[in-house]
Formats: structure tokens, C-alpha cells, sequence
């Protein structure tokens, strides 16, 4: 059954000229049928080199509407229109226009976890990946304010030593890691490295040996001489880590680290969305321009 559901969605990847892109955070299955896994921002770079003019997006909304707002005449859809980021929804345009008229000489650098009109209200953009870079960017003498995510916020202050203003959204599957859970896995795995990811909380972090990005985790896994790693992400990363590493062991913190939205893409929902031409990302041109604008910003830094 399945394999008859994999040529049927290869066959319509032809037809329409498509091409598959998966987040590192994917079922297994999603993540090996596409033709990309990556990051968010990883994945929209991706997309905007390839000639395809379909893009099937499997990851949550805002990461299609980035795609979206960076290849702007590819037709992007998402698998399930339901899969949403509840971090992104923690900041409404109108909280954020509060917050600049409060600090109105701030300025704004947004997760890339956030909407596109989120992003269009910012500043610069960043991801897990080049948050400190960014914030590096911003002259000392200017105010800055961080949404969405408070604890990515707080680390990069930390790291930076600069003094910034944080809404206090959070990722609920990453706060459901424990920091007594990163001590009861360590005496479990004495010998293993424990990388986590800084949308966790800042009790967690300081009990890891590093914080990384999805991306920055497959690279430190691939270069470094460890064998066992104890891993404080959203699970599907696993799939990758053992994928790419199959010599080394991977274990997660906790098995509660499984984000309910990004599970929510299968190989059936991929396969109605190239029969069926659904559920297209629009994005408004006038609110796509200035978030591109804020991206930008951003991907010239690196
Ligand atoms: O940027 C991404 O894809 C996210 C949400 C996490 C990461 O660390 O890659
Ligand atoms: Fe959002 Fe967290 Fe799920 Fe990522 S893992 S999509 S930040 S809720």
C-alpha cells in the first residue's frame, strides 16, 4: 500500500513539477520521500534554486509562508492546512504594535518562527541557526526587542550580553523537556554529549554541553568524536541524526518532545495535495514585500 501510495506521488511530482521539501522535524516516512530535509530557512533557499514550479511544503504554516514569501511565483502548498506553529500565534500584529509604541527607538528582530505580518513589522529576521549573528548586527547603542520565542530570546542575550526586551511566547513541546530529565539521561549515558536546542527552557540549556539549531546539531553530530548523544530537540530529528550517523547512538531527553502540529503532514496527505492542487500559501503582496525585505536583511549577514 505504501509503496504503491510512494510511485503515485512520485508520478504526480512529474506531472506537476514539483518538488518535495520536509523539515527536519517530519515523520520519518515524509522525510524520506522528499527531495530536501532541512531547516526552515534551509528549505526555502532550497526552494528558490530549484526550477520546479510546484513546491509541497511538509512542515507547520509559517515555514510555507517563508517559502512562499522567498519564491513568490511557485505555487506553494502545504499537505495540512492545519498544521500551525502555536509559538508563531503567540503574537498578534496588534501586541506587536504595542510593544514598538512602548519602545518606539527599539529595534525588532522576530524568530522565524513568527507569521508573515509578524515579519513584516520587524526588523530583521533570524533563525535558531544565526540568532546571535544577528543580534551582533545591531549597534549597542539601539534597543532590542525579540518576539516570539522567550527562550531562544533569553539565550541569545545571554550569549550577546545584550540587554533585550522579550515577549514571552515559547514553544510548548520543547518547554515539555525537563532539566531533570537531562540528569537522569546523563547518569544513564555518562559518556554520551547532550546538545539541545534554545527554544528549550534556560535550566535545561545550562545542564547541556551545547545549544544548537536542527542543522547545527546534524553537523555537530557528523563532526564530533562522541558515539552516544543525548539529544533535547523535537523528536523527529532523530530520524536524520540515525539516518546520517548510523555508527552512533542517539537518545532522546524525553519522548514528550513530539510536536503534535508537525506530525500532522503523511504520505496520504501529501499524495491528496498533488492530486487535488491543495491548500495553497498566499501570501499579500503588500505584507510579502516588506517580510521579505525583514528575510533579507537577515540572509545578507551570512
Ligand atoms: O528554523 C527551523 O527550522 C526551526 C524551527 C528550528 C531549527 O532549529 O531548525
Ligand atoms: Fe512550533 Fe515548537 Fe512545534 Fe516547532 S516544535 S512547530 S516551535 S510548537
Amino acid at each position: 500500500m505504501s509503496e504503491e501510495m510512494i510511485q503515485k506521488i512520485q508520478r504526480l511530482k512529474k506531472e506537476h513539477d514539483a518538488v518535495i521539501l520536509a523539515h527536519n522535524y517530519q515523520i520519518g516516512e515524509v522525510q524520506d520521500i522528499a527531495d530536501f530535509t532541512g531547516d526552515s530557512l534551509g528549505l526555502s533557499i532550497q526552494a528558490s534554486k530549484t526550477t520546479a514550479k510546484v513546491i509541497i511544503f511538509c512542515g507547520v504554516y509559517f515555514m510555507a509562508e517563508t517559502a512562499k514569501i522567498i519564491c513568490p511565483d511557485k505555487k506553494v502548498l502545504i499537505p495540512d492546512e492545519n498544521a500551525g506553529c502555536p509559538m508563531a500565534n503567540m503574537i498578534t500584529i496588534r501586541q506587536l504594535r504595542e510593544l514598538k509604541k512602548r519602545y518606539p527607538d527599539a529595534k525588532v528582530v522576530c524568530y522565524v518562527n513568527s507569521t508573515a505580518e509578524i515579519k513584516a513589522e520587524s526588523d530583521i529576521c533570524c533563525t535558531s541557526a544565526n540568532a546571535i549573528k544577528v543580534v551582533n548586527s545591531i549597534p549597542e547603542n539601539e534597543q532590542i526587542i525579540f518576539v516570539p520565542d522567550q527562550s531562544l530570546g533569553d539565550y541569545v542575550a545571554k550569549q550577546t550580553g545584550r540587554e533585550m526586551i522579550l515577549w514571552q511566547g515559547y514553544c510548548p513541546t520543547h518547554h515539555r523537556i525537563l532539566a531533570q530529565d537531562i540528569k537522569s539521561m546523563r547518569k544513564k549515558h555518562p559518556s554520551a554529549k547532550v546538545i539541545v536546542h534554545p527554544e528549550c527552557t534556560s535550566d535545561v540549556i545550562e545542564l547541556a554541553d551545547v545549544a544548537l539549531s536542527t542543522s547545527g546539531m546534524l553537523k555537530f553530530a557528523k563532526e564530533s568524536d562522541a558515539k552516544e548523544f543525548i539529544v533535547g530537540t523535537e523528536i523527529g530529528l532523530l530520524h536524520s541524526l540515525k539516518k546520517e550517523n548510523p555508527d552512533k547512538v542517539f537518545y532522546p531527553v524525553s519522548k514528550l518532545a513530539d510536536c503534535p502540529n508537525m506530525k500532522l503532514n503523511t504520505l496520504e496527505k501529501i499524495l491528496w495535495s498533488l492530486e487535488d492542487m491543495v491548500y495553497e500559501v498566499f501570501v499579500p503582496e503588500e505584507i510579502r514585500v516588506k517580510a521579505w525585505n525583514t528575510i533579507d536583511k537577515m540572509l545578507k549577514l551570512s
